[in-house]
Formats: structure tokens, C-alpha cells, sequence
């Protein structure tokens, strides 16, 4: 047997009481000999199901989490384990992760530790618990195990009516399969600056669509379906990097980031943790049950795999690669667009000749992507925006399957200032990015001729529940740039691969 490098005497009862910060210690040992049945441990870890009714298994873990919320809420709030302090690490300290590359790495490392938090107050039975998520997408209804009454401890009554399911055309499959199909880390995650689609779209959206405490940072954890949104949030990632093979950036800025001073562990004792630990955290402490967006896979890739073959994978995984977001050309369309109400906004946008046809003629291997720059959040989470390219009576009714249709992206109010010394954070400024390379090809298909000095981007607000129709809504985006960028997919291997 080779020797453990860094962990000599690393005992079944350390594995099992690992903290976050230590789970880079449990792939060394998993991997080099150590351990001798981690890897078993590893393939049985807790698995978080996805919400529906009429499953035994998905009934008795929601009804671990009712002994769990119900204990937790008992707590007084000055216990790191109580629910009002869980929901006051979320309102402290999630302004540092929304609307930047921290998105998931911050929600994932939240999750972990309060998931440890609910096996340990939910009680005997609880060991091998892990929370379940709603998959919005497939299951756009408001998931039925958290409605009821004040008898029911997964209810909330600030909550919308939901009378109609979550919006398709943001949420539902075939969006949602377009991200996770985003090549890079940059589209898809987010980078230091700007925000990720996921995190722009469907995740915002739902926030708004569930409203009451979860459309705003301070009082979202106060609902028990945020960490159910927050774990689909979590199973996108994991689907995006894990089953569907797309490299996370290896830059240093984000993968040494370390979460410290923020969260508490399964004894409500502080515990730190990294950006690096998060991203084994699927593979080493609990898996998904799968439930398929869009695409076919149905099993890990790494299911069947021996002790040296899982180990390579996770050097691969935890590797990344060097994503960065390039522009071949860029210009700025626009300076200050201001949004307000429902009133549907055109923009004029002017190009030289020369770029148009490089934009109308986009390269297979190329994006036509508009930045939507230094965006001052919205006071409300209640609207998303849709846009359309050259669509002068685009309005609330415009159907999203019209041919000049762009995208669209919804906010997550920052809401009142948690407390001195968060204000920076909470009033950052947003950066989106919308792809508009569909919309540019359709448009050619259908053989739209576009004159170079007379072009407009439409934007759209809409109300997310339209029986609360008549909320003030106002937008500022500073600044606007279209730019022709090269699409590099990066792997979950050494290579960048440029087509
Ligand atoms: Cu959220």
C-alpha cells in the first residue's frame, strides 16, 4: 500500500466527522491507498432527490425537514443553527456572491453546512438526509409539500398566489438546456464583474415568481423553499461542469477564495471553508438524483469507476481551465437606457456597415453577445426583461417563439441594507450578458434585411405575476456594447479546445 501523503492516520471516524475545509484531505486519502472503503462511502454518500409526489423516498425526506425546520426555528436566533441566524448569514453575506463568479461556489458551500445543520436537528434517522431540490424547469408548479397552512412548517404565507406555473420560456427546458450548454465558465457561472445566465435568468426569475421573503436578500432564507430553489440552482452547476463537461475557471482570484467567518457546522460551531472544496462537494458529499433537463444523461459519469480512475477525474474537475471571455470586435450601442414601468423601450443602435455584415453573417464558431453594463439593481424582484432584436411593437403580449426574440433576465432585490458596512455590496452594480446569436441567425434565415443605420433593440419589462400588474418598475443600464466573441468550450480536461 502506498504511504498517505498528508493524512497518515486518517480513521473511518475522521472521515465520517469531516468538515468542508477538510474535504481536499478525504480525495488525497480516497486516492492514494488511505482509507480503504472511502470510496464506497464516496458512492453511497447522501443523495438529494428532486420534489414530486406519489415517492416514499421524496415524502419521508420532506418530512425530515419538517422535523428539521420546525427544531431549527425553535432555536433562539443567537444560535448559529437557529433558522433566523441561517437566514442572516444568507442577508450578510450573499452580496459578495450575487450578480459575480461566487454565485454557486458561495450558495454551494451555504448549502453543504446547512444541510449538516438539518441531519443534526432533524434527529435520529437524519444521518444520510440530503436536501431536496426543485426542479423548477420540469416541474414548474409550485411544489405542493410547502403550501398549506401555519400547521405545515415549509409554509410561508408572504408567498405569491402562483397562480400560474413558472414561465416557460425563462425556466422551463428548452432555456434552461441552452444554458447549461453555454461553453464558458464566463456565460454560464459569471466572472468577477458581471453575472452568469443562470444566475441572470431562471434563478432571479424564480425568485420574483415565489416573491413575499424570497423576492428580496435580506428575507429570502426566511421561506424553507429558497434552499430547495437554491439546491436546483446547486444541481445546474453540477450538471453543467460534472455530467455535461464544461471546465471551471482555473484563475486563482476565484479558485483560492476562501468563505471565512461566515458559516457554522453541524455543532453550530464556526467553520471556514473554500472555493476549492465547493467544487468537489458533489462528488465527495452528496450526489443528485438525476432528473434530466433537456438532455439524456442519466447516471455519473464517474459511477463505475475504480479508486485511480475516480482520483483522476477529480484532479481533472478541480483543475479547470483558463476561460476567459474575448471579444474579436466590440461596440458600444448604447449610453444610459432607461427602463420604467411596463413600458416597452427601443433603442436605436447604429453600426458601420462592415460590422453588421460581420454580425448578420456570425461565424458558426462565433457569438454576437450584448453586455448590458453597470446596472443599478432594481428596488423590485417583481419584473424580468425581455429583449428583442429589430421588433419596433415589441410589447408585454410579444410571444418569446417570435423570431426577434433575445432573451431575458430578471433581478433579485437587494433590498434594505442588512446592516452598516454591507452597503457597497448590496448596491453593486450588475453587468448581464445576453446571446444574440440565435436571434441574428433566425432573422437571416427568414431573410430579414437589416439596413446597418437604422437597427433597434427592444426592451421588454414585464411583470413576473400579472395580477399584481401595476408595481413601479425602473431600470438604469449605463451602458451597452455589442461584441463578436470566438466560442472556446472548455473541457473538463488540460486542453482548451478553440474550434
Ligand atoms: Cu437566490
Amino acid at each position: 500500500m502506498e504511504p498517505y501523503p498528508t493524512f497518515p492516520t486518517w480513521s473511518r471516524r475522521k472521515f465520517i466527522g469531516v468538515t468542508a475545509s477538510g474535504i481536499a484531505g478525504i480525495v488525497l486519502a480516497s486516492l492514494t491507498g488511505g482509507c480503504e472503503g472511502c470510496l464506497e462511502k464516496i458512492k453511497n454518500r447522501p443523495i438529494r432527490r428532486f420534489l414530486r409526489t406519489g415517492e416514499p423516498l421524496v415524502d419521508a425526506d420532506i418530512n425530515i425537514y419538517k422535523a428539521a425546520v420546525s427544531a431549527m426555528k425553535a432555536l433562539p436566533a443567537s444560535n448559529p443553527c437557529s433558522w433566523e441566524y441561517q437566514r442572516l448569514i444568507h442577508a450578510n453575506y450573499c452580496g459578495s456572491a450575487h450578480g459575480s463568479w461566487h454565485f454557486f461556489s458561495w450558495h454551494r458551500a451555504y448549502l453543504f453546512n446547512f444541510e449538516q445543520i438539518c441531519r443534526a436537528q432533524a434527529g435520529a434517522g437524519a444521518e444520510n438526509w440530503g436536501l431536496p431540490y426543485w426542479n423548477w424547469s420540469n416541474y414548474p408548479n409550485f411544489p405542493t409539500q410547502f403550501m398549506g397552512n401555519a400547521a405545515n412548517p415549509l409554509y410561508d404565507n408572504s408567498r405569491n398566489t402562483m397562480a400560474v406555473p413558472a414561465f416557460d420560456g425563462i425556466v422551463g427546458p428548452t432555456n434552461l438546456n441552452n444554458i447549461l450548454n453555454l461553453p464558458d465558465f464566463t456565460t454560464f457561472a459569471g466572472s468577477n464583474f458581471s453575472s452568469g445566465q443562470l444566475e441572470s435568468g431562471p434563478h432571479n426569475y424564480i425568485h420574483g415568481y415565489v416573491c413575499g421573503n424570497m423576492c428580496s436578500v435580506p428575507t429570502a432564507a426566511l421561506d424553507p423553499i429558497f434552499y430547495m430553489h437554491h439546491c436546483m440552482v446547486d444541481y445546474c452547476w453540477y450538471e453543467w461542469n460534472i455530467l455535461r463537461n464544461h471546465a471551471n475557471t482555473n484563475d486563482p482570484a476565484w479558485q483560492n477564495h476562501n468563505y471565512t467567518g461566515m458559516f457554522a457546522d453541524k455543532n453550530c460551531n464556526p467553520v471556514d471553508t473554500s472555493v476549492l472544496a465547493t467544487i468537489l462537494m458533489p462528488l465527495l458529499s452528496y450526489q443528485y438524483e438525476i432528473s434530466p433537463v433537456s438532455s439524456s444523461i442519466s447516471t455519473e459519469p464517474f459511477a463505475g469507476m475504480n479508486k485511480s480512475d475516480f482520483k483522476k477525474f477529480q484532479d481533472i474537475v478541480q483543475k479547470g481551465a483558463s476561460v476567459s471571455l474575448d471579444f474579436k470586435q466590440r461596440v458600444e450601442v448604447a449610453q444610459r437606457i432607461q427602463l420604467n414601468d411596463q413600458k416597452a423601450f427601443s433603442q436605436p443602435i447604429r453600426l458601420e456597415a462592415a460590422m453588421l455584415d460581420q454580425v448578420m453573417n456570425v461565424a458558426s464558431d462565433d457569438r454576437v453577445l450584448l453586455t448590458l453594463e453597470e446596472m443599478d439593481a432594481p428596488t423590485t424582484s417583481e419584473y424580468f426583461v425581455r429583449v428583442f432584436l429589430n421588433l419596433p411593437n415589441a410589447n408585454t403580449e410579444t410571444p418569446m417563439d417570435d423570431p426577434h426574440y433575445a432573451g431575458s433576465f430578471a433581478f433579485f432585490a437587494a433590498g434594505e441594507a442588512v446592516h452598516e458596512g454591507h452597503d457597497p455590496q448590496d448596491k453593486k452594480k450588475l453587468t448581464y450578458i445576453v446571446d444574440l446569436t440565435e436571434t441574428v441567425r433566425r432573422l437571416k434565415q427568414g431573410g430579414e434585411q437589416l439596413n446597418p443605420a437604422d437597427l433597434q433593440l427592444q426592451f421588454v419589462p414585464v411583470p413576473i405575476d400579472p395580477q399584481k400588474g401595476n408595481q413601479p418598475f425602473s431600470l438604469g443600464i449605463s451602458r451597452a456594447r455589442l461584441g463578436i466573441s470566438p466560442i472556446k468550450i472548455f473541457r473538463n480536461t488540460e486542453t482548451v479546445i478553440e474550434k
